[in-house]
């Protein structure tokens, strides 16, 4: 890991976060930075043992952090100008929201037999909340990557992401895959990557998009039933598995499964569970495909396969919007976009899109004209850069 990073991304007023901490608990702190991520391909395919093709983003949650003589955790969230205070021998998820995703780390390191101590922490960032950029992953990591390093843990990187991602589960209530954490712990600037959900093996991928950037429109929703949807997800991914298992005993997860066997043992059983079914292991191949093309600088290929993504995910696996699915409507046909699609987990959220240089600033005008006359919403646009993974900063 690029751990003691000197860091060009670092966008977030630190110097500022610095004041602030001392003002609040009366020294110095300690200053990690975790990142946001995109994905560009491979979605609902980490908790199906398939694979992903995400980057970290310039766009990162900041930690600040310090050792207390007691035990207890003291904490403070910018956004929500909030504290939060608990012993650290009764963790517990708050009604609060946004301590879970900081408790849940201390909670699964201390679980794993990791010594801890009182510790203050400080959270800032510039990862939009409810964004589908993972802004709790994010706050994940780098609250695993702080108390490793405050306290001379030596959690191997791997490690760190899985802790966050148990966390999520524990804290949070969400049954995510790995794809968040890892591309938040492992990002590398100007790659994608390219990780195999199974194994977890990874291969950095570079991203040249050349005369084009990512371009992200941002719904401004976040609906109501995304997580209890996304959990459902994973229920019925594994419910067509059992009975693919019925009769091909060595199947573990879609990964391994084909449409042939899905048409056989889930279509008759259930339809709704075969199409969401069919829909992953389909995504699992259509990754390999865009991995090859990204491999050879292909990109109008690639983009065209976002867009089969995005229509299964909005037809099929049934996670879009009409917020999502009209973004991407509005610039499927346009000549100087190569892709585009929903992104994360779905029902909001942001869509990526592979667009011309030249016509970003255009688009986004005609776009969010668009949005808010049919929704009477904000639309927010981003233009992305990849940027290295969890890391503390030493100098900004
Ligand atoms: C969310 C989850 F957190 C990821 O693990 C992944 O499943 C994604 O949705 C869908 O691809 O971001």
């Amino acid at each position: 890991m690029d751990s003691k990073l000197v860091s060009s991304t670092v966008k977030v007023d630190v110097e500022g976060l610095k004041k602030a901490f001392k003002n609040l608990y009366g020294v110095d702190p300690l200053l990690v930075r975790s990142p946001g991520r995109i994905n560009i391909i491979g979605e609902h395919t980490d908790y199906n043992e398939g694979f992903v093709m995400p980057a970290a983003i310039d766009k990162a949650i900041y930690i600040g952090i310090s050792k207390r003589e007691d035990d207890q955790v003291h904490l403070f969230a910018k956004d929500y100008e909030q504290t939060h205070t608990v012993a650290l021998s009764a963790l517990a998820p708050s009604e609060k929201g946004w301590p879970n995703y900081i408790l849940g780390v201390a909670d699964q390191l201390q679980k794993r037999g990791y010594t801890l101590g009182g510790f203050n922490l400080y959270i800032d960032g510039d990862v939009p909340l409810g964004a589908g950029l993972s802004s709790s992953a994010a706050v994940e990591c780098a609250t695993a990557y702080a108390l490793d390093q405050l306290f001379s843990l030596s959690v191997a990187q791997l490690d760190l992401a899985l802790i966050a991602q148990k966390a999520e589960h524990v804290f949070a209530g969400v049954s995510c895959g790995i794809m968040d954490q890892f591309a938040s712990v492992f990002g590398k600037k100007d790659h994608a990557i390219l990780l195999d959900c199974r194994s977890m093996e990874y291969e950095y991928l570079p991203l040249d998009l050349g005369d084009y950037k990512l371009l992200l429109l941002n719904t401004n929703v976040k609906h109501s039933l995304s997580d209890s949807a996304y959990n459902e997800r994973r229920s019925q991914c594994e419910q067509g598995v059992a009975w693919v298992k019925e009769k091909f005993p060595e199947v573990n997860s879609l990964r391994d499964v084909t449409l042939a066997m899905l048409k056989e043992c889930v279509e008759p059983k259930d339809h709704n569970v075969f199409v969401k079914c069919r829909f992953v292991v389909a995504e699992i191949e259509r990754l390999g495909r865009a991995a090859d093309f990204l491999k050879q600088g292909n990109l109008d290929a690639l983009g065209k396969l976002m867009l089969e993504t995005h229509d299964g995910l909005s037809k099929d696996y049934e996670v879009s919007c009409s917020e999502l699915d009209f973004l991407v409507d509005r610039v499927r046909d346009l000549d100087f976009v190569l892709g585009a699609r929903m992104m994360g987990g779905g029902f909001g959220g942001c869509t990526i899109n592979i667009v011309k240089t030249a016509y970003i600033d255009e688009l986004i005008k005609t776009v969010s004209a668009g949005y808010l006359q049919e929704f009477g919403l904000k639309l927010d646009a981003y233009v992305v850069e990849t940027a290295s993974g969890t890391s503390q900063i030493i100098e900004y």
